[in-house]
This record gives C-alpha cells, sequence and structure tokens, in this order.
C-alpha cells in the first residue's frame, strides 16, 4: 500500500473529498491524488519517494519552478521580519510598480490572496462604474468561484460535472450571459439585446481551464470594439497569461488595452496574491476613496509580497520568454511527433509558457472542439505519464507549463516517455 494511498485516506476523514481544490482529487481521470512531499526545480517527489518531471507547476505560479532559491531567499528574509502587519509595507507599492512597468494598463491595482477574489472585486467595481447588472463570460471560461462566474464554468467545474455550480441563486445567474470564445458573432448577439443593461464582458485572453485556446485573429479587437461600442468595460482575466504567456500577458503579446486585468499566480511566486488593476479613474471607486466595498486581512501580505517581487524581477532577464516559448515548442512539437509516428491523432497548442493537449485532429479553437476530443484516451495517457515519472494536469481541461528550469532532456525525457505511452493506448 503507497504512502500517498495512507494519506488520502486519512485526509478523506478530514477534509471534504480529501483535497482543498477538487480537480486535484483525481476525479477527471480516474485513481488517487498523488500526496507531494517536495519540489525542487522541474521534478516534485510523492511521499513514496517517486520523482516526478512537472508540468503543473502549481496550476501556474511556478514559472521559475520549484523552490527558487532568489524566491525562497527573499521569502526567508521577509517571513524573518514579521509574517504578517495587516498595515501597509513598502513593499505592496514595489510590487506595483514592477507590475505596472510590465502592465502599463494597470495604472493602479488593489491586491488580494487569489484570483477569485481578483474577478470578484473586478465584476463589482465593474458593475458599480457603469450602474448595470449584467456581465458577459465564455463557455468553458474560468474565473475562479465568484457566483456570478459559476454558470457554465470551466476547470474543475467542467472536469467534475458541475459547471453551474448549485447554490448560485438563479436571480444572480440571469445577470450572467454566456457567448461562445473566438465566436464574436455570439458576443454581437447577446449585446445587440442587452446592451444598455451590459457592465463588463470578461474573458481570460487565452483560454486556459478549457484545456488551452488560443484566441483567433481579430476576436480580441472585435470584443474591445463591443465593449466600446456598448460602454460596457472589457476585463482581461490574466490569472493564468499574466507573466506567463509575455512580461505584459496576454495584453502586450495581442495589443489590447483592457479596461481592467486581474492577475494572481506568478505575481505571488507561489505564494497565495490575486490583484485587480486598471486606470485611476476606475479604480479609485474602491474605498476608501470611493465607495466600492472591498478588504482583506491577508491582502499585501508582506511574505507574499516579497515572493511576488523576487520572482517578477527575474522575468525581466533578457531572453527569459524567448527561453521558455522555446523549450514550449520543443515539448509540443515533440509530442505531436510521437503521437504520430504511433498513429494517434493528437494535436497540441501553445503560447508563451503554457499549452495544451488534444486527443484530437484538430485545429482547436473552440470550446465544442475541446469536448468532442476523446477523453479516455486522455486519461490512460494521464497514467501512463504518471507511471513514466511525468506529471501533468489529472483533467483534459487545464492547460499545462513549463518553468524556466525545464532543460532539454526534461522536455527529451518527457517526449521518449509520451511515445511508449501512444505506443500502448487503447483505440
Ligand atoms: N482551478 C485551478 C486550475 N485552473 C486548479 C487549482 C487547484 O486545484 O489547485
Amino acid at each position: 500500500m503507497s504512502r500517498s494511498h495512507e494519506a488520502f485516506v486519512r485526509a478523506k476523514k478530514r477534509i471534504a473529498g480529501g483535497v482543498n481544490s477538487p480537480v486535484r482529487a483525481f476525479k477527471g481521470v480516474g485513481g488517487e491524488p498523488i500526496f507531494m512531499e517536495r519540489g525542487q526545480g522541474a521534478y516534485l517527489w510523492d511521499l513514496d519517494g517517486r520523482r516526478y518531471i512537472d508540468f503543473v507547476g502549481a496550476w501556474g505560479p511556478l514559472i521559475l519552478g520549484h523552490a527558487d532559491p532568489d524566491v525562497v531567499r527573499a521569502v526567508s528574509e521577509a517571513a524573518s521580519r514579521g509574517l504578517a502587519f495587516g498595515a501597509p509595507t513598502e513593499l505592496e507599492t514595489a510590487l506595483a510598480d514592477e507590475i505596472a512597468t510590465a502592465m502599463p494598463s494597470l495604472e493602479k491595482v488593489r491586491f488580494v490572496s487569489s484570483g477569485t477574489e481578483a474577478t470578484m472585486t473586478a465584476i463589482r467595481l465593474a458593475r458599480a462604474v457603469t450602474g448595470r447588472d449584467k456581465i458577459v463570460k465564455f463557455e468553458g471560461g474560468y474565473h475562479g468561484h465568484p457566483d456570478s462566474l459559476l454558470v457554465k464554468a470551466g476547470s474543475g467545474a467542467l472536469t467534475l460535472g458541475v459547471p453551474t455550480s448549485p447554490g448560485v441563486p438563479a436571480a444572480l445567474a440571469q445577470h450572467t450571459l454566456v457567448a461562445r470564445f473566438n465566436d464574436l458573432e455570439s458576443v454581437a448577439a447577446l449585446f445587440a439585446q442587452h446592451g444598455q443593461d451590459i457592465a463588463a464582458v470578461i474573458v481570460e485572453p487565452v483560454a486556459g481551464n478549457m484545456n488551452c485556446v488560443l484566441p483567433i485573429p481579430g476576436f480580441h479587437e472585435g470584443l474591445r470594439g463591443l465593449c466600446d461600442r456598448y460602454k460596457a468595460l472589457l476585463i482581461f482575466d490574466e490569472v493564468m497569461t499574466g507573466f506567463r504567456v509575455a512580461r505584459g500577458g496576454a495584453q502586450a503579446l495581442f495589443g489590447i488595452r483592457p479596461d481592467l486585468t486581474t492577475l494572481g499566480k506568478i505575481i505571488g511566486g507561489g505564494l497565495p496574491v490575486g490583484a485587480v488593476g486598471g486606470p485611476a479613474r476606475l479604480m479609485d471607486r474602491l474605498l476608501p476613496d470611493g465607495d466600492v466595498f472591498q478588504a482583506g486581512t491577508n491582502s499585501g501580505n508582506p511574505v507574499a509580497m516579497s515572493a511576488g517581487l523576487a520572482t517578477l524581477k527575474k522575468l525581466a532577464a533578457p531572453g527569459f520568454y524567448e527561453a521558455l516559448g522555446a523549450r514550449v515548442r520543443a515539448l509540443a512539437e515533440g509530442l505531436s511527433g510521437a503521437a504520430q509516428r504511433q498513429g494517434v491523432s493528437f494535436t497540441t497548442n501553445h503560447i508563451g509558457g503554457m499549452f495544451g493537449l488534444f486527443f484530437a485532429a484538430g485545429p482547436v479553437t473552440r470550446y465544442e472542439h475541446v469536448m468532442e476530443c476523446k477523453v479516455d484516451r486522455f486519461r490512460h495517457f494521464f497514467h501512463g505519464l504518471l507511471a513514466e515519472g511525468v506529471y501533468i494536469a489529472p483533467s483534459a481541461y487545464e492547460a499545462g507549463f513549463v518553468s524556466s528550469t525545464h532543460m532539454d532532456q526534461d522536455i527529451a525525457a518527457t517526449v521518449a516517455a509520451a511515445e511508449r505511452v501512444f505506443a500502448r493506448l487503447p483505440d
């Protein structure tokens, strides 16, 4: 009996479902979660001492790999000065400066402790400044778990079969309008019908919670145009893409200026940090200068701010994103080549430091394409890779992540392992 199994049995007695975030429970792939003991660079070790090449990266934050020495040093130094003050520190301004330099649309930010808090705040702010109630999101789009956004959601909600969660009042859900990603007409139709009531469109600029789906050319320009025409706000949820697809996020890559941006993951360097940001004229509506309520005991925690700062400083190194993108490309092309040699219908999407794997011929540009992929094959692939010492997300609806510590030999070992698994996949 494995130590992971014993740990899971104990966890289930005290923790709902044995896990603190549902997609971790392996229900999307079958079997039981692996309990981790430590991570270093590109590798994770489980309780039973098995090593894995890790492409989950704590679901996105670990762009520098596990336990980066500079980040660990910054965290230790900050911790030795005090774990929390519940009062402002200069670290918060320093991290806000670093973000605004990389992403100029975030003139001002408000730090929170998770992506969920960031999107919840962005929606509240958008409703307050426009005086409208409705929001537009996309099918398979996931923005954490604020009530307004758990309608036809991706990530764990999709993996576990509850894209629209019980517990969300119908009176609230009726204000959430759902369009199709990469289908501008579906958005235009909602505006034509409800234009005067729509406060905001919220979108992951690269959809990363229904696997990884890139925007088609013109999609974001079209969203910007519709929002401007109807005086609604465009919210880019860059919790995943911020500092991941480029230092300036997807907004820099695609040349789009959203009204509000939400961040998380990388800006906390592995510790819990989220942020909402935008121009002063919008952000100043938040209390205490404005009237829109938002608060948090843990917000701006000095240890978390230090982890984020140490991380963002390293991402400014020349050539960082070129090298990261080259590794992701090598992985995606390597996997596609291996699948082709083994006669497996398979395709990949990738951008910057993130990627998606699909058991379908592709191209995959829409939610429907993702839903047509062969989930059974993915399950076999996942367990085959796990047995080979490669850890990918335990769901067919999550993006994968590469860090700066994944070396050529890790990519080559992963491709070789995947080819062995492709060769024995059942039809
Ligand atoms: N919703 C996260 C991935 N998109 C999963 C978080 C977790 O389980 O840790």
